[in-house]
């Protein structure tokens, strides 16, 4: 892979932790990542840029006193327990669309599992050409791609699966009780902290590559949220009164997805039929689907084993594979 100023300033941090009791100077340092001591310079200052705690002393060097919450790859696989998610990282600092770097990625035929992640994003996107609010450093903005050998019809399952690990992933690591929301949302206290885009490049029997985009709003405060989205948002430290390891949370959301996909490329969503009980804030309540230009209003019954809502409406049930839903 090409060497950046960015994968220099992550081989400078591995150097640094691995020495974090002892200063090294620009000259071992220069040695030891084989570049010229004006890159050292370079990285040190973007690093602190990035919050990154970093003690220099005239003639002893540099020493790392403290590493900021950053998604970096390296700290990435460091813990993570998966077989094919998460085996390839990319990390950027600032993007405009982690999906839209996914879908290029995909294209060039990239791995199964592979994942990008970035700390902003300048243009994330929601579903039908709306935008996801995704500032520096507070949320989870990532991409995974995946290539599963299942019809395309059951590509909304995914969806499903993804929501089911957030929000058992957000439950494991806070107690709260976190909620998915048919098609794409993951909820707390009905307010949105997470949602989930998926984007699809298939012929009419198989699918070339699916890319599951995960936003998840980690560490805002309330008056980190636009005015516009502070009755319908909310982010996990909000509602926990502290800041939580985005670290610590994409890494168990990784394994937890990864589990249900393995499963769900088999068996659909039948495997997960109880905890979509549990976890749903829809089923049994009277609802309005929005559905292109159609309006089915009923009760959420089930969510199929495709990812698809079945509704019991006055002429009999009726089967809803997208659409926006407002609980009556
Ligand atoms: C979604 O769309 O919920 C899908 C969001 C997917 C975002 C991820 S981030 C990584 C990856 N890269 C991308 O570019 N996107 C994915 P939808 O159901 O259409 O919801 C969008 C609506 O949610 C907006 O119109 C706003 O009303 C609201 N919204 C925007 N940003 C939000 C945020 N950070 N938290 C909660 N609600 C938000």
């Amino acid at each position: 892979m090409k060497r950046t100023l960015q994968t220099v300033e992550e081989e400078l941090v591995a150097v640094l932790e691995k020495n974090s009791r002892r200063f090294l100077t620009t000259k071992d340092v220069s040695l030891k990542l084989r570049v010229h001591p004006y890159v050292v310079y370079q990285a040190v200052r973007e690093l602190r840029r990035w919050g990154f705690h970093i003690q220099s002393e005239r003639g002893k060097g540099y020493r790392l006193v403290e590493s900021p919450d950053l998604i970096l790859p390296a700290k990435i696989k460091k813990n993570l327990r998966t077989k094919v998610f998460g085996k390839k990282v990319y990390s950027y600092r600032k993007v405009g669309s982690t999906n839209l770097l996914g879908l290029r990625l995909a294209e060039t035929n990239a791995e199964e599992g592979t994942l990008i992640v970035a700390e902003e994003q300048t243009k994330g996107k929601g579903r039908m050409g709306r935008s996801w609010y995704s500032p520096p450093g507070l949320g989870l903005w990532m991409s995974l791609i995946l290539r599963p050998d299942i019809p395309p019809f059951k590509a909304p399952g995914l969806s499903i699966c993804a929501g089911l690990a957030l929000a058992q992933a957000i439950r494991e690591m806070t107690g709260i009780e976190a909620k998915i929301k048919w098609p794409n949302d993951c909820l707390i206290d009905g307010k949105k902290v997470g949602g989930i885009l998926l984007e699809l490049s298939a012929e009419l029997d198989r699918i070339d590559f699916v890319i599951v985009g995960i936003g998840v709003n980690v560490n805002h405060s309330a008056n980190d949220l636009p005015k516009h989205l502070a009755h319908t948002a909310t982010s996990i430290r909000i509602q926990l009164g502290k800041p939580v390891s985005r670290l610590a949370l994409s890494n168990l959301f990784l394994e937890k997805f990864e589990k249900i996909y393995l499963d769900f490329k088999k068996n659909g969503l039948c495997s997960q039929k109880e905890t979509i009980q549990n976890l749903s804030s829809l089923l049994g309540k009277k609802v309005t689907v929005k559905f292109g230009k159609e309006r089915i209003e009923g009760t959420a019954q089930e969510i199929d084993e495709s990812g698809s809502l079945l509704i019991k409406t006055k002429r009999g049930q009726r089967v809803v594979t997208a659409g926006e839903v407002t609980v009556l």
